[in-house]
């Protein structure tokens, strides 16, 4: 409890002193004006600040600490660079036509350079980027969105053809923290699924300073602001996996709390889509569900201002968070086991041992997975 306070009265001061600072714009905005404006009164605003802050695994009573950080977000500029990716990411976090607290609060911050929604375009545009890099030397975070070719003619950008690695290069130089949004930005993605003809490669791979990942295809608005407000709060970096996601956000897997599991456990699958089984809301995990081997949080946060996510829609986790997402985790509506056992019977040839590495990584896990949906099938249907 002591430590608990400390680290309040430690965050709280911080807080206290960004808030000193002048928002980084004249005309910013300020975020109960905007939220009011949204119809969203202070009530939401301080029950959101609740959920956030469970969200980041901070004692409840923090809560004041997050809505104080969302009240200082105008004070931290932003610079986000798209590489080669499909704009989901941008959009699972702007929502244009019905944007969340979440939402709002990007939009309070101060958005310095972002392609899809600024204004300026051509050579204004990328004045404004260098502009931004120099007025805002080492205080700025930069989030890339999206995997970055490496054969440099299918991404260059702007007037004089810089290409998309050197662009992350230079932006990356002065940023205060970096975050690879999306799995595309953190580990290849869809863009690096084989054979991979533009040579993408996660931006890790782009650029030698320690680069955060928030992966899912696209990830939810909450884990890519839960970021930020991470970052105003504490001017740090939060604990971090294996693969540089925050646990906060990535430390359990999908099975581990999903709302089918006990049909997991009593051997209860979905056979086919659309069978009886489906229905009655079994586990997925024979039409492909790869929650077993995915660590994200959807099930409990879930999308669309927490409407729904994957598995409640009736469709199987297909991986999207995962290193090596796609080739690893497809065919998506098989199970694993499956496709190990093509992979070790059958043989796929030379060009796949990407794909075969990985899945060894997975193989042990996988095996004990689909041993336990067999084994408790056949005890059911006894
Ligand atoms: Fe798309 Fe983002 Fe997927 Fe990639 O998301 S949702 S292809 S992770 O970079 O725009
Ligand atoms: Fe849920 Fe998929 Fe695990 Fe079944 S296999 S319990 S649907 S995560
Ligand atoms: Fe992606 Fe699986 Fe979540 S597919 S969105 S990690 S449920």
């Amino acid at each position: 409890m002591r430590d608990n306070k400390k680290l309040f009265d430690k965050i709280s001061k911080r807080l206290d002193l960004l808030a000193k600072l002048p928002a980084c714009k004249e005309d910013k905005k300020d975020i109960y004006e905007e939220l009011s404006k949204k119809g969203i009164d202070r009530r939401d605003f301080v029950k959101w600040a609740g959920m956030m802050t469970a969200t980041l695994a901070l004692p409840a009573s923090f809560a004041p600490l997050t809505a104080k950080a969302a009240e200082v977000a105008n004070r931290l500029p932003v610079i986000w660079l798209h590489m080669a990716e499909c704009t989901g990411c941008s959009e699972s976090l702007l929502r244009t036509e019905d944007p969340s607290i979440d939402s709002i609060i990007f939009d309070v911050i101060n958005l310095e350079y972002h392609e899809t929604i600024m204004a300026a375009a051509g050579y204004q545009a990328e004045q404004n980027l260098e502009n931004a890099i120099k007025k805002h030397q080492g205080n700025y975070i930069l989030m890339v969105e999206g995997g970055i070719p490496t054969i440099e003619y299918y991404l260059t950008i702007g007037a004089h053809g810089k290409t998309g690695a050197q662009a992350c290069r230079d932006a990356a130089e002065n940023a205060a923290a970096i975050f690879a949004i999306g799995t595309c930005s953190s580990f290849g993605g869809v863009q690096a699924a084989y054979p991979n003809p533009t040579a993408a490669e996660p931006l890790s791979k782009i650029i030698t300073k320690p680069v955060i990942n928030v992966p899912g295809c696209p990830p939810s608005e909450k884990n890519i602001v839960g970021n930020v407000l991470y970052f105003i709060m504490f001017g740090a970096l939060p604990a971090l996996d294996a693969f540089n996601r925050p646990k906060w956000a990535y430390g359990n897997r999908i099975h581990d709390l999903c709302e089918r599991r006990g049909h997991f456990d009593a051997g209860e699958f979905v056979q086919h889509f659309g069978d009886e089984n489906a229905q009655k809301g079994f586990c997925l995990y024979k039409v492909g569900c790869k929650g077993p081997y995915t660590f994200n949080n959807c099930s409990k946060l879930r999308f669309n201002s927490h409407t729904s996510w994957p598995i409640q829609a009736g469709h199987g986790c297909i991986g999207c968070s995962e290193p090596n997402f796609w080739d690893t985790m497809s065919p998506f509506e098989e199970p694993l086991g499956n496709k190990l056992y093509h992979t070790a019977f059958n043989g796929f040839g030379a060009d796949k041992t990407a794909d075969t590495a990985g899945m060894v990584i997975l193989s042990a896990t996988a095996i004990g997975i689909a041993a336990h949906a067999l084994i408790s099938s056949v005890a059911k249907n006894k």
